[in-house]
């Protein structure tokens, strides 16, 4: 419940946050990157050495990997008919200019908070309508587009996790170490035994990274994914679990990423079937407590390093593109150790 009047919920949904960044927060738990937590990822700095941790875009490659999303195509720019590829743009001087076609979430992603919600009674009048984190509206606040015209999320798009600056401190727990390379359901247990075993310590508004060897994996393959071997690769989180999901809420983590496809498996032929419908880590996460997710990062060298170094905490520096209504973005993200 909520006294106060906000015109978009009276009800929030059992267990999430709505409301407590502010009435009309669109930056969810990134909220919790302050200052003092900024810089205290920033004495976790003690190399100057950076890991680059994004794919390169164009991995997994081809199409098939995720049914909705294309592999990103590269056209030249034209200028006054000429195709700008090592076009001579004077006698002297020449130059190249690209417009590239991407699918934002094919590779190294980050998921804007609008990129799921779901069917919610925000009035408690018994009218479910379709809503995102903080009660903002399918169609008003989030517009498909007709005719022609592209989608825009004039509410939670990723432009406005881009102007927190997405650095804090992140913390690595290495599931590749915990249960190895093949496909594994982790539970609360299971993340619990791992985050233990390898002295993890997980601090409010920390950046959570799960290495699991997915990501290993679509790089080996070289662009030619094959995806039954992928469906049986790394761990995935086991998304209806309940108590993994408190976990998470009650650690404080600002952002939750992983080198696989969706940070949770799921089953398009065997949804879950509970309150938080067929991703439900997704559902409490991104609907709930606007948690972002990052998927298909690219993990092994960092994940190598912190291992031989027996270390699992860094400065983690990862914004999206600030793209204007967009529900996902590309990321080159770097941590520095
Ligand atoms: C889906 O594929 C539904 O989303 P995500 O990119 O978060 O895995």
């Amino acid at each position: 419940m909520n006294d106060s009047a906000n015109p978009r919920w009276t009800h929030r949904p059992e267990g999430s946050n709505w409301g407590d960044f502010g009435p009309d927060d669109q930056q969810g738990r990134m909220n919790l990157i302050t200052p003092e937590v900024r810089l205290a990822a920033m004495r976790e700095v003690r190399e100057g050495k950076v890991f680059p941790l994004s794919l390169p875009l164009d991995f997994p490659g081809g199409d098939d990997e995720h049914e909705a999303r294309k592999a990103p195509r590269l056209v030249s720019n034209e200028l006054g008919g000429n195709r700008l590829c090592n076009h001579a743009i004077m006698p002297t001087d020449l130059t190249c200019d690209d417009t590239v076609i991407l699918s934002l979430q094919y590779s190294t992603q980050w998921d804007a908070l609008v990129h799921w919600g779901r069917q919610f009674d925000v009035h408690g009048d018994g009218n479910p309508v379709p809503v995102y984190y903080n009660g903002y509206r399918a169609h008003e606040h989030v517009i498909c587009g007709t005719d022609g015209t592209g989608p825009y999320a004039a509410a939670l798009g990723i432009e406005n996790m881009a102007t927190t600056g997405v650095q804090g401190r992140g913390v690595l727990v290495n599931l590749v170490k915990a249960f190895g390379t093949e496909r594994q359901w982790i539970d609360h247990d299971m993340l619990m035994q791992a985050i233990d075993d390898q002295g993890v310590e997980v601090r409010e508004g920390d950046m959570l990274l799960l290495y699991t060897g997915y990501g290993d994996a679509v790089m080996a393959m070289n662009r030619q994914p094959d995806i039954a071997k992928l469906a049986e690769t790394g761990a995935v989180l086991r998304g209806v679990d309940e108590r993994l999901l408190d976990w998470i809420d009650e650690s404080g983590v600002s952002a939750v990423i992983s080198d696989n496809q969706a940070v949770e498996g799921f089953d398009l032929e065997n949804p879950a079937d509970g309150p938080g419908g067929m991703l439900p880590l997704h559902d409490r996460c991104l609907f709930k407590l606007g948690i972002h997710l990052g998927e298909l990062w690219w993990l092994k060298d960092l994940a190598d390093y912190l291992d031989a170094q027996g270390r699992h905490a860094f400065l983690l520096t990862a914004p999206p593109l600030r793209l204007p209504g967009a529900a996902g973005s590309p990321a080159t993200p770097v941590a520095t150790v």
